[in-house]
């Protein structure tokens, strides 16, 4: 009990003492939570065929705030990096967001097989990602470029596969702002995780940042995707529920 007391201790000084993964640790915790509790209850104004996307959001951002706890608690006695938990929380993330994108295309004809191809790439890209980051300094660089492939294969199913071509035959305006939306946080939102991969030592950008700094990295990318990319399917069924409650008034 005494030690337990003493790491609470330890952890409250880190964050008062601003070290910024700590402090970002927190705060992240606070936001998915925040955002989680949003999503749930925003699931109730929204037409019928969005309350499913909705509820994917609450999840997606509920998971993460479960698993931010953990690698809060972890970070603050330990000192580094919670490698494991971070996996597990993408493990069930990132396929939840290829869930959403299924979600969205599938009035305009997705099929299942498109999710299991996106659910594949994800998990090649995180088991690989995960191996490297545990792999040790010679090996990092290798599996970040398997990971990378896998990575690559989500965004031409977006960009040019499976789910562009259903978006394109949809006539959906609501459906095509949201599908630029979401390129934009595939492209660049997630290229922030490599980036911090990267930062590994014995990888790319090995020295030009410390290496606890990998997690502020992944903390920020964690927040801007998954709540950002929650918050675009969000703002889609809004203005689509007021359009057909227009429509049916009319
Ligand atoms: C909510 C969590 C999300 C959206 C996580 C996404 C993670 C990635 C896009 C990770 C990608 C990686 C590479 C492309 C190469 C290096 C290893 C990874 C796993 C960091």
């Amino acid at each position: 009990m005494k030690s337990l007391f003493l790491a609470d201790i330890v952890g409250l000084e880190k964050i008062v003492n601003s070290d910024p993964v700590a402090i970002t640790f927190f705060i992240g915790y606070m936001a998915m939570f925040a955002s989680a509790v949003f999503f749930f209850i925003e699931r109730g104004s929204v037409d019928g065929k969005w309350k499913a996307s909705l509820l994917v959001s609450g999840l997606i951002t509920g998971i993460a705030a479960v698993h931010y706890y953990y690698m809060r608690d972890f970070y603050l006695q330990t000192g580094t990096s919670p490698t494991a938990f971070r996996y597990v929380d993408w493990t069930l993330t990132v396929p939840l967001m290829c869930v959403e994108f299924y979600l969205l295309t599938k009035p305009f004809g997705a099929k299942g097989s498109t999710l299991f191809k996106l659910i594949v790439a994800a998990l090649v890209m995180l088991i690989t990602g995960y191996i490297g980051e545990t792999s040790g300094l010679d090996n990092n660089v290798m599996w970040g470029i398997f990971s990378t492939l896998g990575y690559l294969y989500i965004v031409y199913e977006v960009f040019a596969g499976d789910v562009a071509k259903l978006a394109k035959g949809s006539n959906s305006p609501a459906l095509n702002r949201a599908m630029f939306l979401l390129k934009i946080f595939i492209t660049l939102g997630w290229s922030i995780y490599p980036i911090g991969y990267m930062v590994l030592p014995g990888n790319l950008l090995s020295g030009a940042f410390e290496v606890s700094s990998i997690d502020l990295f992944y903390n920020l990318a964690d927040a801007i995707n998954k709540i950002g990319f929650g918050l675009v399917i969000y703002s889609v069924a809004i203005s689509e529920t007021a359009l057909s409650r227009k429509l049916a008034k009319a």
